[in-house]
């Protein structure tokens, strides 16, 4: 398994579901909370390696803008929230869950690096080349569950994704009631934190900031959110909804 599931005991993901639990986000009866150990997915303070090439999600998303948005954008927001937490005292062996799910208790640099560390790791995570086709099996059933089928999830969340409005994010998060919901978060906010309008486990998420396909696809974001689901990497995200649940 990957590092980022590795690196923390169970003892401390025990630590965040109660985190969770108490932010309301997960119920303190859900069966990670009871020691499961499959666990949920959890994120360090360290941007963790790309596990594909800069050219691998082409001609989605080009190598140029893979490139600079891993080592520029995701890097510099890794780096600012390790500065922050050594200035908030924030202890990063925990996991960076725990901080966003009471982010309004810390700072606007917290906030915003925090965020945005956490929503990259995810976004680089859910992308795969050798990926698209439709989710199935339980998750399939839950988004027909919620949505009535998938076309109808992708009209909504594709909405989402293109009508924040600015810079930001659009999100397919499991709601504390264990339902499926798709929300959008200005800047590098998520459904995580405790300030947020929509509160849940994101386990799909898509960045539209302008950094993320403006030198492919210029000011056309509606094409980005459509080809994305080219890249989409259905396993992993029911490999996080199955951990949400
Ligand atoms: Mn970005």
């Amino acid at each position: 398994m990957n590092s980022r599931r590795e690196f923390l005991s169970t003892t401390t993901k025990a630590g965040l579901v109660m985190g969770l639990a108490g932010a309301g986000i997960l119920p303190s009866s859900c069966a990670v909370a009871k020691g499961n150990p499959s666990g949920i997915f959890l994120t360090g303070f360290a941007q963790t390696p790309l596990l594909y090439d800069f050219s691998a999600l082409e001609p989605v998303i080009d190598a140029k803008t893979m490139e600079i948005h891993y080592t520029k954008h995701a890097s510099a927001y890794a780096s600012n929230l390790a500065s922050a937490a050594t200035e908030e005292k924030v202890d990063t062996s925990k996991p960076l869950e725990n901080v966003l799910a009471s982010i309004s208790k810390y700072s606007t640099k917290m906030r915003n690096n925090g965020g945005g560390h956490y929503n990259h790791e995810l976004f680089w995570s859910i992308m795969s080349p050798k990926a698209g086709g439709e989710p199935d099996g339980k998750l399939a059933e839950a988004i027909n569950t919620s949505f009535g089928s998938y076309d109808l999830f992708v009209t909504q969340f594709e909405t989402a994704a293109k009508t924040r409005f600015g810079s930001g994010w659009a999100w397919l998060s499991v709601s504390p009631d264990k339902k499926l919901a798709v929300s959008s978060t200005p800047n590098q906010d998520n459904p995580l934190m405790d300030v947020a309008e929509v509160k849940g486990i994101p386990i799909l998420g898509i960045d539209v900031w302008e950094h993320a396909y403006y030198l492919n696809y210029q000011n056309r974001r509606p094409d980005y959110v459509t080809a994305f689901w080219k890249v989409t990497n259905w396993s992993k995200v029911a490999e996080r909804f199955a951990a949400a649940m």
